[in-house]
């Protein structure tokens, strides 16, 4: 640890599954991982923020398939290719010191050595798993774990799995996890413990399945090879092996282990609050401080999707509204330990008032006025009015204490309540103060510029406050300050600008977003893309007059259709064509039409074609039907027509 530091802090998010592109509710944890980083760096710790990537398992493996490469080229494309994870972090701003991939070298070959340490202190055993699987969730469950049927995390299918397997003693540690969750504050928020003594711990803690036989994208066993280390053990000692667990790659351990807090969304919790704890206890490791299981944001609250008509893509909407903007919505708007709504309207909402109205205001009404009033530099002779004053710069002075207790308890929304009271105050005070009347008067020059002396103090520790929110914003407003200081040692002191302060003009911080444009706009980029219909190139011989009017085309009503037997294609139509005898024609069209959904409708058909067999019955014309491709694939649909037109009507 440095001289100056206040100590060591560690903090990390889960790592991320590469195998879909992440949405804001993935950007939800790591913004708040970051502000809490950058938190603990401005107070003069340091910090170690560790984030990365969960790479194998049977999800990535089959995904991989899916799109014809290996599960590596997949996971590589999808972490380091353009719009990738390592690319949002960097346009997100978040500042982590180490990020790792579950498939980087120095993991694998330490989750093997741990493997084999507990398999050696006989906390693994070898038997036979069978069970349930879900897959989406890479966890197996019993049939009394479910939920009618189906997984109690995420409320999908599962499948029947067997096969040889090793299994962890997670039965031993059911007694000390106990102790660990009911008697310490190892896991906040303090409401999620009840589910997880009672839900898991109480019915019984069975031995968890930790190998698989049934696919191969995994840490090899390397001691029982067709053996994979169960994805959740590899995943979960990414946060040791990345100080240097187990490996030479770093060397870290010593100074940043145990983990001040693992953030955590609260379907994970757990993995982190019951089998990580109780893997540290079987290898006598310490115990992270703790594990916080924040909340999800929801749709309609329900999942987060991008098919629910709001942007969720964390990269158009930084696009559209920018990178701090959407990190102060993120936790501003919800409390973090509970689920919230997450909706455009709610986001545009928030940075018209509280960015653009309040904040924005503030600094360029300030900064203005100290421009118009008195050009370059405020004057050095100011005059105070305690009785005018008090409040505010008592509020500013007070507001570092009670934000550093809400950020403690990592109330990132009361924190920046708190902020945004005193930039409310601070708004009335100009309105108070009437500046633009004090500047009518010569006499009344030096209180004028103790007016904008105090606007501008609060600004600063404002700002200040507001960095590991909104760091770009913060440092904006700092040059707008005239460079001011905004280290921790001075937010809790009212008047350490210089008095003749010189500010910087620019342009507004947070222009006003139109809601009704802007949704509308957002509608329009969640549109589905529009399909890529090819269509057949036109005939370019020509047809003589007569000889089309040789095709009989005629309106026919279906009135029965059925499945050939051992046909996959054909469908039987017995038709009336309006000569009072049904007439029989087999239509390859069954891969897309159910029969009973034509029985009724009136279609067309060509009556003069030669009669022909198609298995061993015969057909006598054929029905017309329009032939497209969209996206690749061939789609038909028949040629319906007004059933107001007659059986047998000529089509010419
Ligand atoms: O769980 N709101 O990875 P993951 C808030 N690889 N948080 C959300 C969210 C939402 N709508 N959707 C997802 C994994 N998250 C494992 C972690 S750690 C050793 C292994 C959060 O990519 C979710 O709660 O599925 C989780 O904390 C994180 O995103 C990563 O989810």
């Amino acid at each position: 640890m440095c001289e100056k530091c206040k100590g060591n802090y560690y903090i990390t998010t889960p790592i991320y599954y590469p195998s879909a592109k992440l949405h804001i509710g993935h950007a939800y944890c790591t913004v708040a991982t970051d502000a809490m980083a950058r938190y603990k760096r401005l107070q003069g710790y340091n910090v170690k923020f560790l984030t990365g990537t969960d790479e194998h398992g049977q999800k990535i493996e089959d995904k991989a398939k899916e799109a014809g490469v290996t599960p590596q080229q997949y996971v590589d494309d999808i972490v380091l290719g353009e719009g990738g994870v390592l690319d949002l972090w960097k346009l997100m701003n978040i500042s982590y010191d180490r990020f790792i991939r579950t498939t980087d070298d120095y993991h694998v070959a330490a989750i093997q050595k741990i493997f084999k340490k507990m398999y050696d202190n006989g906390d693994i055993y070898k038997g036979a798993y069978k069970g349930k699987y879900c897959k989406p969730c890479e966890s197996f469950w019993t049939e009394s774990q479910l939920k009618d049927g189906k997984c109690p995390d995420c409320g999908r299918e599962v499948m029947d799995a067997e096969e040889e397997a090793y299994f962890f003693r997670l039965s031993k540690y059911a007694d000390r996890v106990q102790d660990l969750l009911e008697n310490t504050d190892f896991l906040e928020p303090r409401s999620r413990v009840s589910e997880m003594v009672n839900n898991f711990i109480k019915p019984g803690l069975e031995d968890l399945c930790v190998s698989r036989t049934s696919f191969t994208w995994g840490v090899p066993v390397d001691f029982d090879p067709g053996h994979v280390v169960y994805v959740w053990i590899d995943a979960l000692f990414n946060y040791m092996t990345a100080l240097g667990f187990e490996n030479d790659k770093y060397n870290d351990l010593e100074e940043f282990w145990p983990a001040d807090v693992h953030f955590i969304g609260k379907e994970i919790v757990r993995f982190h609050s019951i089998i990580w704890p109780a893997m540290l206890m079987s290898l006598d490791l310490p115990l992270p401080k703790k594990v916080y299981g924040h909340g999800w944001l929801l749709l309609d609250g329900g999942k987060m999707s991008k098919s629910k008509g709001n942007v969720v893509d964390p990269y158009i909407l930084s696009e559209r509204f920018g990178v701090d903007a959407l990190r102060f919505f993120l936790l501003r708007s919800f409390p973090f330990g509970s689920d919230g709504n997450f909706s455009n309207e709610l986001l545009i909402n928030t940075i018209n008032v509280d960015l653009a109205n309040d904040l924005g205001n503030l600094v360029s009404r300030t900064v203005a006025m100290a421009h118009k009033y008195f050009g370059e530099k405020l004057p050095a002779e100011q005059a105070e009015n305690p009785e005018m004053d008090a409040e505010l710069v008592a509020m500013v002075a007070s507001l570092r204490d009670k934000y550093e207790e809400q950020m403690e308890k990592f109330a990132f929304q009361n924190a920046l309540a708190d902020i945004f009271k005193v930039i409310s105050r601070a708004n009335k005070y100009i309105d108070e103060n009437t500046p633009w009347v004090l500047a009518k008067s010569e006499e009344l020059k030096p209180r004028l510029a103790k007016v904008l002396y105090n606007l501008l103090e609060t600004v600063r520790v404002c700002a200040g406050l507001l960095t590991p929110f909104m760091p770009a914003t913060a440092e904006e407003i700092a040059k707008r300050l005239g460079g001011a200081k905004m280290d921790w040692d001075s937010l809790n002191i009212f008047g350490v600008l210089p008095v003749d302060v010189a500010c910087v003009a620019g342009p507004a911080l947070f222009p006003r977003i139109d809601m009704e444009k802007e949704l509308a706009a957002l509608e329009e980029l969640n549109k589905p893309a529009k399909p890529a219909i090819e269509i057949e190139p036109y005939a370019e011989e020509h047809v003589d007059f007569d000889t089309f009017c040789k095709n009989d085309f005629r309106a026919v009503k279906v009135k029965e259709c059925k499945n050939v037997k051992k046909s996959d294609k054909l469908l039987q139509f017995t038709l009336d064509d309006g000569t009072g005898t049904d007439r029989q024609i087999l239509s390859g069209i069954a891969k897309y039409y159910k029969p009973e959904e034509l029985v009724g409708k009136t279609l067309v058909a060509i009556t003069n074609l030669p009669p022909r067999k198609m298995m061993g019955r015969e057909s006598c014309g054929m029905l017309l039907s329009a032939v497209h491709t969209v996206n690749g694939e061939e789609k038909l649909n028949l040629i319906m027509i007004d059933d107001a037109i007659p059986a047998g009507a000529k089509l010419c």
